[in-house]
């Protein structure tokens, strides 16, 4: 699947970079393109500035001049200042890329103001101009230590609701860091994580491309199976699992007890995958969902994909399921697994609550009686 990719704000123009340079990788690795092209807005020079230079040309940076009106902090703000660049956004883009793509990917995080309410505006302009392209959403949500800012968590419920109304589908990724929890603080961790973000999608991306006779598995992805997959709220995650002692190259066939600890290893990149789903959801919510396996052509065997399949089913019983598989890896299986269609996820759940919370908290005085907490 090829995407074209449009980051807003600081984090949307950081993981804009990063789909840049991981299709920088499927040319030089796997020679196929899996971004047409990807931009990187922002009101903020440094911002595009510090960005690591693609050795590709495939990423354009973008400086949107404007004035943003307000306080420039809210959701609000960013959308309305989105609102009055976007003629000007959409001509700095020249159409470069737009015909060549299958779908459309904004990113932004949630918890910002530009991006935040950047997403929504071009997504919906976006689904006006090109109907038949699906529009996605990429969204970061806040890390856990930016939970208590009342601003980052009203503009995290207001990104999310109107994120979907407008766009086919949602993927959420959580704290940035796949609910790790973990506390980012230098540049190179942010940097780490992003590149884990956008790794990701990288055998998802390249299978249906990668259709040439030697990498094909039994069953091919392609991108009208992810686009029949993506709807709604979406999470992903990839798990991999090394096979240990490698097979003697001229060894072609497998025996009965190597085939067995294949599979098995098959099924544990599976778990790996769904243990790391970049949010926190219950897989029998899922209305669809996707396996990808990708293993070296010499370990893969018809049992692998049923096993996988059966497995899948079974934890996600009320999902459409998808399945394919590719030879696309070295010495190890790695599977991504995509749940769609998430018709409840406590997180947005938390999101909204919250944010509710704090506009009562902030407009009520305190009952009598109650002393106040004055502390800083
Ligand atoms: N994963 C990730 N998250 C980020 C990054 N930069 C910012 N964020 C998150 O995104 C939120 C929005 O910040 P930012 O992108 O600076 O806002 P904007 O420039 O107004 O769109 C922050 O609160 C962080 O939670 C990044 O590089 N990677
Ligand atoms: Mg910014």
């Amino acid at each position: 699947m090829k995407l074209l990719v449009i980051g807003i704000g600081d984090c949307g123009c950081r993981l804009a970079s990063e789909f840049a340079q991981l299709d920088h990788t499927a040319r030089a690795k796997r020679r196929v393109v899996i971004v047409s092209r990807a931009y990187a807005l922002n009101n903020d020079q440094a911002c595009l500035n510090s960005l690591p230079k693609a050795k590709t040309e495939t990423l354009q940076p973008i400086l949107i001049r404007g004035l943003m009106a307000g306080d420039g902090k809210s959701t609000e703000s960013g959308a309305n200042f989105m609102r009055q660049e976007s003629d000007r956004v959409f001509s700095a883009m020249r159409l470069g890329g737009f015909f060549e793509a299958d779908a459309f990917m904004l990113i932004a995080g949630a918890g910002g103001a530009l991006g935040s309410g950047g997403v929504p505006v071009l997504a919906q302009i976006l689904k006006e101009r090109y109907v038949d392209k699906p529009v996605y959403g990429l969204i970061i949500l806040p890390f856990d230590y930016e939970l208590d800012d009342p601003q980052r968590v009203h503009n995290t419920a207001i990104c999310l609701k109107s994120v979907d109304k407008v766009t086919d589908a949602a993927i959420l990724i959580d704290g940035g860091g796949f609910g790790t929890g973990q506390h980012v603080t230098t540049v190179e961790h942010m940097a780490s994580v992003n590149r884990d973000i956008a790794h990701t999608f990288y055998d998802l991306l390249c299978a249906g491309e990668m259709m040439v006779g030697k990498n094909m598995g039994t069953n091919v992805l392609d991108a009208g199976d992810i686009k029949q997959c993506l709807s709604g709220w979406s999470a992903i995650g990839v798990g991999r699992a090394d096979f240990s002692e490698s097979l003697l190259p001229w060894k072609k066939s497998q025996d009965f007890k190597e085939k067995g600890s294949a599979t098995l290893k098959a099924v544990e990149a599976m778990s790996q995958a769904l243990l790391h789903l970049s949010v926190d959801c219950k897989l029998e919510n899922a209305g669809r969902s996707l396996y990808l396996l990708s293993v070296p052509a010499r370990y893969a065997n018809v049992d692998m994909v049923k096993m996988l399949g059966n497995r899948l089913r079974e934890l996600a019983p009320n999902a459409e399921m998808r399945e394919g598989s590719f030879y696309g890896s070295d010495n190890y299986a790695q599977v991504t697994v995509v749940v769609s269609e998430l018709i409840y996820l406590e997180r947005i759940k938390q999101f909204y609550d919250r944010a509710a919370r704090l506009i009562t908290a902030s407009t009520s005085p305190p009952a009598t009686g109650q002393i106040r907490d004055t502390r800083p």
